[in-house]
């Protein structure tokens, strides 16, 4: 991991632009990955092998970005936000591996390639998503004994800021959060919902993981051990407003992008009968939900001044993507 330590400094660095930051962001998150994932020629290889083709080389890495971005509000410059970004991200590959395959969303293209399952067969898409995971976990845990090897003998992340990283994950990931909303996704297909049970189905499916990834960064930076709850309740209500626009966004963008653009099957929404913001409000008055989310978003960071740029950035970003 010695490399990560070197190129600590570029993310946050407030010169670079919106756009060179973040390609320096998946670039870094890119290295962290690839070194934490076991080796391709690792026993049992077949499973190595299918998790990296799973995590390395494609995707948006919107969640690492909010890591770092939120990062920044804090002062974080340590690796701990490497092993977030990390973390959040393998859970978020984990959930794409498994709800690609035919018992869920049942895909055969994602990121522009093959699903995991396509490649590899179901059973070992399975174990692949089912490994993720654990692995995610693993390297939150591994947090206070990196800083001892890595930084000397004095952590500058107290072992328990590492144990509330792991539950603010934990809580994201679980029945509380991303695998409830799935829960909820699979059962309403071909139903009609009202816009509360929609919102509340995408913050538990999308916005918890999003959410985690903002609070999470941010408690890596020393800054916030000083933060009172109204601090933390901005970053909650921007993470709420961000979340929810950024699946009014992926639910414009399945409606009207193109599969070579988005990497992953178009037109999937309507042709499962799945209620969206778009069967529900129509395109127009979705695109307007999504701007007026994106601009309650970026009203909330006012609270944050200059540290909130990347975030800033970051939900500009978001809003005008193409995939
Ligand atoms: C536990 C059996 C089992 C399955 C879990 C929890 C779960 C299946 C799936 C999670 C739900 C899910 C895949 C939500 C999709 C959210 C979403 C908008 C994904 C696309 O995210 P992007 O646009 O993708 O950030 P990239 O490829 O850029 O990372």
């Amino acid at each position: 991991m010695d490399h990560i330590l070197n190129v600590q400094g570029q993310v946050s660095n407030l010169a670079l632009s919106g756009a060179a930051w973040r390609a320096v962001g998946q670039e870094r998150v890119e290295q962290v990955l690839a070194s934490l994932l076991p080796a391709a020629d690792e026993y049992p290889a077949a499973l190595h092998q299918a998790m990296r083709y799973a995590v390395l080389g494609g995707g948006k890495r919107v969640r690492p970005l909010l890591v770092y971005a939120a990062g920044v509000l804090s002062q974080a410059t340590n690796p701990a936000l490497d092993h977030c970004a990390a973390a959040v991200e393998l859970i978020h590959c984990y959930s794409l591996v498994h709800d690609d395959l035919p018992c869920m969303d049942d895909d055969a293209l994602r990121r522009g390639k093959p699903t995991c399952h396509v490649v590899y067969g179901e059973a070992n898409a399975l174990l692949v998503g089912d490994a993720l995971q654990t692995l995610a976990f693993k390297v939150l845990a591994d947090l206070p004994e990196f800083f001892k090897s890595a930084i000397g003998s004095d952590p500058d992340l107290p072992p328990m800021t590492a144990i509330q990283l792991i539950k603010e994950l934990a809580l994201a990931s679980g029945s509380r959060g991303m695998c409830g909303g799935q829960a909820t996704d699979l059962e309403c297909v071909g139903q009609t919902l009202a816009l509360s049970e929609l919102e509340q189905m995408h913050q538990y499916k999308t916005g918890a993981l999003l959410r985690a990834a903002i609070r999470m960064g941010a408690s890596c930076g020393e800054g916030s051990r000083q933060w009172n709850s109204e601090i933390w309740h901005s970053l909650d209500r921007f993470a709420r407003a961000v979340g929810l626009a950024f699946q009014v966004t992926d639910d414009l963008l399945d409606a009207t992008g193109h599969t070579h653009l988005l990497g992953k099957t178009a037109g999937k929404d309507a042709q499962q009968r799945k209620p969206t913001y778009v069967t529900m409000l129509g395109l127009e008055a979705a695109k307007q939900h999504a701007e007026a989310l994106y601009s309650e978003a970026i009203d909330t960071l006012s609270n944050f001044g200059d540290s909130g740029l990347r975030l800033r950035e970051l939900t500009e970003y978001l809003l005008h993507r193409q995939h």
